[in-house]
């Protein structure tokens, strides 16, 4: 045979193009991009199905301790099973430094935790809590050489947020050696403050985690972090962005000329501050508390006008899984005390591109190539992951995934793979679904069933993101 695996009959689709054509694949990479492709060892009918390369998801956290809180509802097995169902095949979580510890002892831990159980691929951003001198100037040269050249700081929480002062140094050391930072931009102080406000008044349920953080908080937060990129001379990607007060700081800062990238979420575009709500003020709002929360539908047009003129180039989800029920879930009894106990995330990595390409694709928002853009291929751009994953084209990694661009389904957590009791998205109906999801040439899931296994996913060692290395100056 001349090929592994042929897929023959559907319409290739990437960031730039859309053709009939066939794809041969032999070693797990695809070799041919044509028509009338000799003969594969195995062969799939892609007729009727939109063969786009397979989604990467550069936003999403597994099997990440929070201080003293409850525990993740995935770790590296039922979360990258998850993102395989829903059409995805590399996932970028986080590796976190606690304060006190080491980068790289936080990076091995991780490791443990994902080598030889995830069914997709993965590489890691570190998160920076403590940027000591050392971890600043010898242990994160070190780790951008190896390949985790991308990192995320916060500029609110108590176990995390880092002082003006420490952004500037991060930032320096990021534009030394070439790595991206990642910022979460909502400001620690305006948020202590309105907590304790409403609580004074007994204003605690989840509703109020919103209005403990409103947009302000966020906008003033992203021009901080603008300015101190500004100052530092370095590329920032503002991360998570959730309406249009920060979006517009960001092509502010766009148009002004400086290298700012910026990423918006599944839940921006589908998810309101009134769903925090839950059933008239009850706790099951605690299902939609995440940071920054979502906010109103303006702000999801807002959200449309920042993907389609292009203020954002990734489309995530920020999978950050808890569960509702039990002892460390959203519904526990401490967490019914006060919005500040909710486990702060929610999960999504299954239904982020049928959740985009229904509201985007389908209703005529985007067109598919820009999809494609937003799911994967600006991904692997940024983070350093191409030309190996994000295109369908000879010399990149064989992921693939099948999408029936008709097909209508109903979201409902007995059709999730995740580790989560409960969907945030719960019947909500999309047009367009994964049916096959392809790594590096292996059938992983079809028809909802995965048929991949832990251990098939690999680490990816990532190289430098071009943004990063346009600015650097490393010795
Ligand atoms: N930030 C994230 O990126 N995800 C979940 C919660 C948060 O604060
Ligand atoms: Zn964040
Ligand atoms: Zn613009
Ligand atoms: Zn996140």
């Amino acid at each position: 045979y001349e090929f592994d695996l042929v897929i023959r009959g559907g319409t290739v689709v990437t960031a730039a193009d859309t053709v009939r054509a066939e794809v041969g694949i032999r070693a797990g990479r695809i070799v041919s991009v044509g028509e009338k492709l000799g003969a594969g060892a195995k062969e799939i009918d892609a007729s009727g199905l939109l063969v786009m390369p397979g989604g990467i998801d550069s936003h999403v956290h597994l099997a990440q301790p929070s201080s003293g809180g409850p525990k993740m509802a995935d770790g590296f097995e039922s979360g990258t099973r998850s993102a395989i169902a829903g059409g995805n095949t590399t996932v970028l979580p986080f590796a976190l430094q606690p304060r006190g510890a080491g980068l790289r002892a936080s990076v091995m831990e991780y490791h443990r935790e994902a080598d030889g159980n995830a069914l997709a691929d993965y590489g890691f951003h570190l998160i920076i809590s403590d940027p000591t001198p050392s971890v600043l100037g010898q242990e994160l040269p070190s780790l951008v050489d190896e390949g985790y050249s991308s990192f995320k700081v916060f500029m609110t929480y108590d176990d995390l947020v880092l002082t003006d002062r420490q952004l500037l140094e991060v930032f320096e050391s990021a534009r030394t050696c070439g790595a991206l930072v990642m910022v979460h931009c909502e400001g620690y102080d305006a948020i202590r403050f309105m907590t304790e406000r409403l609580e004074r008044a007994g204003k605690t349920a989840p509703y109020y985690h919103g209005v403990s953080r409103p947009q302000s908080v966020e906008r003033e937060a992203t021009h901080r972090a603008i300015s101190h990129a500004e100052l530092t001379d370095v590329p920032i990607m503002v991360v998570h962005v959730s309406g249009r007060e920060p979006m517009e700081q960001v092509r502010w800062a766009q148009h002004k000329g400086l290298r700012i990238l910026a990423e918006t979420c599944t839940q921006y575009v589908a998810l309101t501050a009134d769903d925090l709500k839950g059933l008239n003020m009850d706790d099951s709002g605690g299902k939609y508390v995440c940071s920054p929360p979502p906010r109103d539908k303006d702000s999801w047009e807002a959200i449309w006008e920042g993907i389609r003129t292009g203020v954002f180039q990734t489309f995530s989800s920020d999978h950050c899984p808890y569960y509702f029920e039990g002892s460390e879930g959203k519904n526990s009894d401490k967490a019914r005390t006060s919005f500040r106990w909710v486990p702060n995330g929610i999960p999504g990595v299954e239904v982020r591109m049928p959740i985009l390409y229904s509201k985007g694709v389908v209703e005529g928002r985007i067109t598919v190539n820009e999809f494609v853009a937003l799911t994967s291929t600006n991904h692997a751009r940024i983070y350093g992951l191409y030309p190996q994953k994000g295109s369908i084209a000879p010399g990149f990694d064989a992921d693939i995934v099948l999408w029936d661009p008709n097909r209508k389904e109903t979201i409902r957590q007995e059709i999730m793979h995740h580790g989560s009791d409960y969907t945030p998205y719960e019947g909500m109906t999309v047009t367009g679904w994964p049916v096959m999801t392809l790594l590096r040439g292996k059938v992983m899931m079809q028809d909802g069933r995965v048929t991949g296994e832990p251990g098939d996913g690999a680490f990816l060692r990532r190289g430098r993101s071009p943004y990063a290395i346009a600015q650097a100056n490393c010795p």
